[in-house]
């Protein structure tokens, strides 16, 4: 067997990167080849993304991996979920809105009239996120001009080949996805007057999207297939969550913490939706079945406003080491809170919410943010167990969060389980996995897929005190 090569792009919320990922003769390594910074632009009418400067950084990103690796056969794309471009005949109407954008208030409002929570959750499975999907088309008055909507992922691929269509696991957190069925739920989308025209294909991870337009394979310098992988990040990183056994939990941790279980049936129950657990489709028609916890915005968000006040910026792991040596206990808030969720002045709005309790210093301030969100993943992975009647003896937890030992210590303590913490970069090895078992060059099942992970990318373990 020789080493075979693929391109990954995986967007972030705070940055984006492509990355050569190699696979073969018992290797799975990544290289970086260029990160680039993500993040909330203002405009006039709100917080949008600045698509243009994050689509010419994958493309020279992309153009630098094939000078690097002239032997890449693919290329694979994967972004958080929710957002979307509207097009008009192939024509990007305007720059995609942020998650994070307040309009889609009144879209819950109006949805909800029409089509009650409870009913949409036993159509798509999704816990209540005032971002879905769903609840932004309704308040998108540029949807008329439209007739084809694409998240991310989907544009980025649309952009580089010219085909339309809409990846599985990133179409399920639209909300207009039929949980069991998988397939468009235009009845849904037709009450909520959403035009279901602008609903493309959907695929499945693993299916080519097309090959490169012939002016951007010269701009790359070789004409590549995309292909669909997971392209929600989420589905991808827990492609490559190690889990060896039903009973082990994982919590993807960047930005935010998806905490949760992998299933083969969804849980469509009261208490579930009670529980506001969701139900996102996985790479071969997984079940996701997870909770958003907010997780590694609150320290960024902090740590940008403490960087702004002093006009210097402030190194992370001192401050972590810093936070680590408090030793009294610190007060804690909830890591959730709406208050939370809209960038600005971070630091303000978690010591509104900690009262009089809140820690003077930084480092005690930031020891409150790790220990609440660690508190957080502790109730998650406790609900996940209940709802899904799943013991767990384990905690994976993958993503940028994993670098963090302090947070990998505190969710081994408040969850009283062992947590085997990364590979760090694993959603971007989810996406390299299911592009190279589409060019058969990497074993067919999910679990082969992580035993590969496992044993080469062993992860560090945390077990409780
Ligand atoms: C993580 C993520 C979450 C999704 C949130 C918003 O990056 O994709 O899974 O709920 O971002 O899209």
């Amino acid at each position: 067997m020789t080493v075979r090569s693929v391109a990954a792009v995986d967007l972030g919320a705070t940055s984006g990167r492509v990355m050569i990922g190699r696979i073969g003769d018992g290797r799975l390594d990544l290289e970086l080849v260029s990160r680039f910074p993500n993040g909330p632009v203002e405009r006039e009418d709100g917080l949008h993304w600045d698509f243009g400067a994050l689509y010419e950084h994958v493309v020279e990103g992309l153009a630098e991996a094939v000078r690097r690796e002239p032997g890449i056969e693919s290329i694979g794309i994967d972004s958080w979920a929710v957002d979307y471009g509207l097009l008009n005949d192939g024509a990007l109407l305007a720059e995609p809105f942020h998650y994070r954008d307040d309009r889609t208030v009144r879209g819950v409002d109006e949805v909800h009239a029409i089509a009650p929570f409870a009913e949409l959750y036993q159509r798509n499975g999704l816990q209540f996120l005032p971002f879905n999907t769903l609840y932004q088309y309704r308040v998108d008055t540029r949807l008329a001009d439209a007739n084809t909507a694409l998240l991310i992922p989907d544009l980025i691929a649309f952009l580089l080949t010219g085909t339309a269509v809409a990846e599985r696991t990133n179409a399920s957190t639209t909300g207009l996805l039929g949980v069991e069925s998988g397939e468009w739920d235009t009845e849904l989308a037709d009450r909520l007057g959403i035009p279901s025209g602008i609903l493309p294909p959907l695929v499945d991870p693993g299916a080519t999207i097309g090959m490169l337009r012939a002016d951007l394979a010269e701009r790359i310098g070789k004409d590549l297939p995309v292909i669909a992988v997971g392209s929600h990040d989420t589905a991808s990183a827990v492609v490559a969550a190690p889990l060896s056994t039903p009973h082990s939990a994982y919590i993807s941790c960047g930005t935010w913490g998806l905490v949760g279980v992998e299933l083969t049936d969804p849980v469509l129950t009261d208490a579930a939706r009670e529980a506001n657990f969701t139900h996102e489709l996985g790479v071969d028609s997984r079940y996701r079945f997870l909770h958003n916890v907010t997780g590694l915005w609150l320290l960024s968000e902090t740590v940008r406003a403490w960087e702004a006040e002093d006009g210097s910026s402030i190194d992370l792991p001192e401050l972590l080491a810093a936070a680590s040596a408090v030793d009294a206990d610190v007060p804690l808030f909830d890591a959730n809170d709406a208050s939370l969720a809209a960038p600005g002045d971070m630091p303000a709005r978690i010591a509104a919410l900690l009262g009089a309790d809140a820690p003077s210093t930084r480092p005690a301030f930031a020891r409150s943010i790790v220990e609440s969100i660690a508190t957080a993943f502790a109730d998650a992975v406790q609900t996940a167990s209940d709802l899904s009647g799943r013991e767990l003896d384990s905690i994976h937890l993958v993503g940028g969060g994993s670098l963090n030992r302090l947070l990998c210590q505190a969710t081994a303590d408040r969850t009283g389980l062992p947590v085997l913490a990364g590979p760090v970069e694993a959603t971007a090895l989810g996406n390299v996995l299911v592009q190279a078992r589409a060019l058969g060059a990497a074993p067919s099942t999910l679990e082969e897929l992580r035993a590969l992970v496992a044993a080469t990318h062993e992860p560090e373990r945390f077990d409780p005190r």
